[in-house]
């Protein structure tokens, strides 16, 4: 076990001056991977100085050039991508197959997609809107960019985030999770190794409470973007509304997972469980609520129970391991504690509900686990967990199924299931979410943005939508009459 420096600034790794240590764990065996100190105030405070000082080259960088350079990056990611996604799998409890297999090139093809973008900024067509003016679009970088990512997907999150920034032209200042940090610093050296200019992304490492506290509220931050709980979200965007700072908020989800009588329901039996079981659950699109039409319910609910059966759970390296452990064992509490209170509540625990246990004492783990007879209005359907369970429930007609489906004050992911074209269309219509996967779950894609409506948040991460969020947009009107006598200015005083 090392001591790291947990700060990278102006492109140097260094020690946080809070004062605290962190201790980063695996929390599928509860060891000790790596201590380092947290960042002070101080340190954000040299974060967002380095980030200013690189802004004026790096935003004036042509962007032929800052995509060559996160050509680079992508190459020497793919190099590093071995040793990424073990340490993605140790420090997250995530079986390595998952971050060999989704995590990390989903990072690499993110850092290639943005690559193009950067070159692709878009606005409307430079005309004459007036006749006696040309009009342009400039598409500006906002400036400093403040972003904090969580630990579910701590090398994707902090890309999400990265990515469409630097592409634009900003520079950023990034708090990963204090739980995660590791892959994020890399990922940032990887860029520095790229020829990214010093300064252009900073990480710093430390409490929400400290460290993201102070990053948010920094008067030299124009930008902050966000991925977390809906209590801190809630925190970030009040403390940047002080400077009227631009937000952007992935505040997590509820996913609803819509299936029709005439669905396809080993196809939608398997769905619902790859998509519930993901990343144990830590997933903000994880399919959580699966309302299944009444004919085809019982069915339904059996083949999913016998499928959780199937999944192995075990230590994080070896190739067989479907789901590994949660981020903590206090999380692990946590969705214990749920499902304990649902069960109180009456609800029908039908697998797991336990901590396994032929899993170390020390880890994190929870079985997959499958509800039913929760009631509508009750926390288990209302509210993420957040962990590896599904909750299932029956619905009559069409229209009370969609209604379910939007019942809760969520809206990032859904899903409808049938092999009826206007059941699918009618349901991509009508439920309110940033996405409606048909007869899937879960994939994502570098092209298509991924963002909520509703309690989950606003602004959109990955494509080239997510240049709305780090861009300003100006309007250059420019007269082409060259005349002082305007016929306008007669509305204001009639000259002679
Ligand atoms: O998240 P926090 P937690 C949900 C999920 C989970 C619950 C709690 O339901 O069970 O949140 O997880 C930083 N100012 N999601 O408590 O605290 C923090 O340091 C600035 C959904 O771990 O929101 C970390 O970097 N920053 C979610 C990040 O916010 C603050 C992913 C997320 O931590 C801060 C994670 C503050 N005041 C959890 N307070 C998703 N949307 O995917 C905290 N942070």
């Amino acid at each position: 076990m090392t001591h790291h420096e947990l700060q990278f600034i102006a492109g140097q790794r260094r020690h946080g001056r809070a004062g605290t240590s962190l201790r980063i764990t695996d929390p599928s065996t509860g060891e000790v991977v790596a201590t380092g100190t947290a960042a002070s105030a101080d340190d954000v405070d040299d974060a967002v100085a380095a980030a200013h000082t690189a802004f004026a080259g790096w935003a004036g960088t042509p962007p032929a050039e800052r995509s060559a350079a996160m050509l680079r990056w992508a190459e020497i990611l793919r190099q590093r991508s071995g040793e990424l996604a073990a340490i993605e799998s140790r420090n997250g409890g995530k079986p390595i197959k998952l971050a060999e297999g989704f995590d990390i090139p989903g990072v690499i093809d993110n850092v290639a997609f943005f690559a193009g973008a950067a070159r692709n900024l878009e606005g409307k067509a430079v005309a004459e809107y007036s006749g006696d003016h040309t009009s342009a679009i400039r598409r500006e970088p906002v400036g400093v960019v403040a972003s904090i990512a969580p630990w579910n997907y701590p090398l994707q999150m902090a890309a999400w985030k990265v990515l469409p920034a630097v592409a634009a032209g900003n520079t950023i200042v990034l708090k990963p999770s204090e739980l995660t940090p590791l892959t994020s610093l890399m990922f940032a050296e990887s860029a520095r190794e790229a020829g990214i200019p010093d300064g252009v992304i900073n990480i710093i490492t430390g409490s929400g409470q400290t460290a993201g506290q102070a990053l948010v509220e920094h008067h030299g931050v124009a930008m902050v973007s966000f991925t977390g709980s809906t209590a801190a979200g809630r925190q970030v965007a009040a403390t940047a509304a002080s400077e009227v700072k631009r937000v952007h908020l992935e505040l997590g989800g509820k996913a609803p997972f819509v299936v029709f009588d005439d669905a396809d329901l080993e196809a939608a039996a398997r769905g619902a469980v790859a998509g519930a079981l993901i990343n144990a659950g830590q997933d903000c699109t994880a399919a959580t609520r699966a309302y299944v039409q009444r004919p085809v319910y019982d069915m339904f609910v059996h083949r999913v129970a016998a499928l959780m059966d199937e999944v192995r759970l075990g230590p994080v390296d070896e190739p067989g391991t479907d789901m590994g452990s949660l981020i903590s064992r206090g999380q692990r509490d946590r969705v214990a504690d749920m499902v304990d209170r649902a069960r109180q509540d009456g609800a029908k625990v039908v697998r797991g509900g336990k901590i396994p246990s032929h899993t170390p004492e020390a880890g994190a783990y929870y079985e997959p686990t499958l509800i039913t007879d929760a009631a509508q209005d009750s926390e288990i359907v209302q509210h993420e967990v957040f962990g590896p369970v599904l909750v299932c429930l029956p619905f009559d007609t069409d229209d009370e199924g969609l209604t379910l489906a939007n019942d809760t004050p969520y809206g990032l992911a859904a899903s409808a299931w049938s092999r009826d074209v206007f059941r699918t269309q009618r349901a991509s219509r009508e439920i309110q979410a940033g996405c409606v996967w048909i007869n899937d779950h879960i994939p994502i894609i570098s092209e298509m943005p991924h963002g909520g409506y509703r309690a989950s948040g606003f602004g959109k991460d990955m494509s080239t939508y997510s240049f709305e969020e780090y861009t300003n947009v100006k309007h250059v009107m420019s007269d082409i009459t060259g005349e002082a006598h305007k016929a306008w200015h007669d509305l204001v005083f009639t000259s002679r």
